[in-house]
């Protein structure tokens, strides 16, 4: 790999570039240093060089499949103790990548979203009915019950009753567990770390045994009764039962916490802009009048959209993704790859690139996706699902569901913030609000 692009000046020949930077701080950084060293440049961790990429041109080659594919990055190896050769972390080879397409794709059709919106309309209700209280709410928390309960229940026909516990479901509590190790074991220093860690190894390992035990619980109380949901298509299939279980967990996970994240992001900027609430209640009336929404109806509330989208251009839940190389290749004239070299993707230095979206780049105005400045822009500017044949599977499901759970909050409630929260982020693989609460009151 080439390693004369720009870096960041400090080298230590044991750490690399890693000096003075946490673990739950590695996307701010990143984000920083594409600010200072531009659209690519490498880094030093241990005695890897990873190469970042948030050049809106350097990126288009990279979604090229001809030359490129997702790659499996250190982040993702992470989780397959967890997940194993689930969609999201089996390697592009596995033959259970191909089988678990070919079985769960029917699940995310427009058919499919059809027969999940009563149930994310539920869900919704109960999210109203908890809110009703008046009471200050714990938005991470609550849009963190609601993505979970509508996953559970929509995919697997199951209830994690997330709105009758005070704390998160213990399910909940063991994957944040499971993440954060996973996290930390990247920045490990090599051969000591396994040494030193091996207490959080053992509470991993219990930690990861009850998530299995759960997910066979979801399986257990299913009836057998003719069902189409994501279980019902995989337990007619010839997926084997611990590729069910990892598929489960997979969705369970990534089903909720980057649409959680992105709830929460939307309802923060809601907050900081009333007079961009203003309008997408307008928007709201106009469409839904009084009744509960048609599934037809979500689509329709356009403006809403792109406060989805806005929020996810400024905060994309899953900041990055990888990609390598299937050829020998060169991108952008200065970066020569070998068959099997990856990069990152970082787009969350992408989606604030000021050359593309302008100086305003960092202001949150859903107006950024208006039909006219959508046309003028790179198609690849913009990409929070990933790209390619592996993109975000889910893609269509969070958006009904977000465009949703937002237009029945707006509906209902004056979003008023902490008058002196900051904005602050957690990193935990996806990101979120830290500390974000508001009081929802009654229209
Ligand atoms: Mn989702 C892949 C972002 C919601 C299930 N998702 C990806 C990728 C991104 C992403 C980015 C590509 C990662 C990569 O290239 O390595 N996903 C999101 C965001 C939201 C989201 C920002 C919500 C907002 N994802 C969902 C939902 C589900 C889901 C909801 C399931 C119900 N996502 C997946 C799966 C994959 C994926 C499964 C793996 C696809 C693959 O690798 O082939």
């Amino acid at each position: 790999m080439d390693t004369t692009l720009p870096h960041p000046k400090w080298r230590l020949p044991l750490l690399g570039d890693l000096l003075g930077v946490s673990a739950d701080r590695q996307i701010e950084h990143a984000v920083k240093l594409a600010r200072q060293l531009g659209p690519i440049y490498v880094r030093k961790i241990f005695n890897q060089h990873i190469v970042f990429v948030s050049g809106a041109d350097l990126v288009t080659e990279l979604v090229d499949e001809e030359r490129f594919v997702k790659h499996v990055a250190p982040t993702i190896v992470a989780l397959r103790p967890m997940m194993a050769d689930g969609l999201f972390t089996a390697y592009n080879d596995e033959p259970n990548l191909h089988l678990g397409y070919e079985v769960l794709r029917p699940a995310f059709s427009q058919a499919a979203m059809r027969r999940y919106h009563e149930t994310m309309l539920d869900v919704t209700r109960q999210l109203l009915a908890h809110w009703d209280m008046g009471a200050v709410a714990d938005v991470v928390g609550d849009m963190t019950k609601t993505t979970l309960e509508i996953i559970g229940r929509t995919g697997f026909g199951y209830s994690f009753d997330s709105f009758r516990r005070i704390t998160p479901h213990p399910f909940v509590a063991a994957m944040i567990r499971a993440l954060i190790h996973a996290q930390r074991s990247l920045f490990r220093p090599p051969v000591i770390g396994n040494i030193t860690g091996w207490r959080a190894d053992r509470r991993n390992a219990a930690d990861i045994a009850y998530l299995n035990s759960v997910v066979d619980q979801v399986i257990e109380s299913r009836s057998g009764a003719e069902n189409d949901d994501m279980l019902a298509l995989m337990l007619n299939s010839p997926l084997d039962k611990v590729n069910i279980r990892h598929q489960i967990i997979t969705f369970l996970s990534g089903g909720h916490e980057t649409t959680a994240g992105a709830l929460a992001f939307a309802l923060y900027f809601l907050a900081e802009h009333p007079e961009v609430a203003a309008r997408a209640r307008d928007e709201v009336d106009s469409v839904w009048g009084e009744d509960e929404p048609t599934f037809e109806q979500v689509a329709k509330l356009r403006y809403v959209r792109r406060i989805v989208d806005e929020a996810l251009r400024l905060w994309p839940t899953a900041p990055a993704f990888a990609r390598e190389a299937r050829v020998d290749t060169v991108v952008g004239d200065r970066l020569r790859m070998r068959a099997g070299d990856w990069v990152v993707v970082l787009t969350a230095a992408l989606q604030r690139d000021p050359a593309v979206w302008g100086p305003d780049a960092d202001e949150f105005d859903p107006d950024h996706f208006s039909t006219e400045a959508v046309k003028g822009r790179p198609k690849h500017a913009f990409m929070p699902f990933g790209t390619g044949m592996r993109a975000c599977i889910g893609r269509q499901f969070a958006l009904h569901e977000a465009v949703l759970v937002l237009g029945m909050v707006l509906r209902r409630y004056d979003l008023r913030p902490q008058p002196d929260y900051r904005l602050r982020v957690r990193e935990l693989l996806t990101l979120k609000p830290e500390g974000f609460f508001l009081t929802p009151v009654r229209r």
